[in-house]
């Protein structure tokens, strides 16, 4: 049985009960990250977003060894697009929209290769996967029932983009109760002055929507934990 500990956050140290605490990793999809993807067509630097990639594998190893639940979301679309409103799919002028055809399939649409998680993240089974059309990870999604059944309070946050799911993912949760712990080195923006000032506004005013950490700190927490037996079921819903 996972033991509680107290780890240090900002803007205070955090008791973080391991046992009802999930790890949600947040669209770490090859549009958002791969050269030539949707993330680079609207003329990012994606290799920003790369630098979360080993940091949040040597985290996501370390909850799979406690047997954390473990949370992946994916940003997109049904194919007919019925599920992305007008708003969303016209907005700017990108050279490519949602569903247009791109390198890796078309774009944002499930099912499609670019819409899926990079390979050295890739869920195995027992994780979840939750598919969502919207920013949050709450919306539309029945992501607040998962972790209800699971008995889960405490989140780590982390994903891309800092500034855009990151965020409204975790107010959604703060709103609905949960404490979040975003991981400052596992979480990545397209632009270096959002990833710090989103990263400071988490953690402003006493924690107004959350706490932050860097995944050292977690991993440290997790690695010191019982490991899991290997004949106990890891917990959450089977991938889809
Ligand atoms: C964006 C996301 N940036 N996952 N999606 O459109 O942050």
């Amino acid at each position: 049985m996972a033991q509680p500990v107290t780890i240090a956050a900002l803007p205070a140290p955090l008791h973080l009960d391991i046992a009802r605490t999930a790890l949600v990793i947040i669209d770490m999809q090859r549009d958002f990250l791969l050269p030539g993807g949707f993330g680079e067509t609207l003329g990012n630097d994606v290799s920003r977003l790369q630098q979360v990639v080993a940091p949040l594998a040597e985290l996501l190893a370390a909850a799979r060894a406690a047997g954390m639940l473990v949370i992946h979301t994916r940003e997109g679309h049904l194919p007919d697009l019925s599920d992305c409103p007008p708003a969303k799919l016209n907005r700017g002028t990108p050279a490519k929209r949602i569903g247009d055809p791109g390198a890796y399939g078309r774009i944002l649409i499930r099912g499609e290769y670019g819409h899926d998680i990079i390979d050295e993240l890739a869920p195995v089974g027992g994780e979840v996967v939750i598919d969502k059309p919207g920013k949050g990870a709450f919306y539309a999604t029945d992501l607040d029932t998962v972790l209800a059944e699971h008995g889960v309070t405490q989140l780590l946050v982390t994903g891309v983009t800092t500034e855009v799911c990151v965020h409204t993912t975790t107010r959604e949760a703060n709103d609905r109760g949960y404490e979040c712990v975003v991981v400052s080195d596992c979480v990545g923006s397209y632009f270096p002055e959002f990833q710090r000032v989103g990263l400071e506004m988490i953690a402003a005013q006493g924690g107004i929507f959350g706490w932050t950490a860097p995944s050292g700190v977690l991993v440290a927490a997790l690695t010191d934990q019982p490991a899991a037996s290997p004949t106990s079921p890891v917990p959450g819903s089977a991938v889809s």
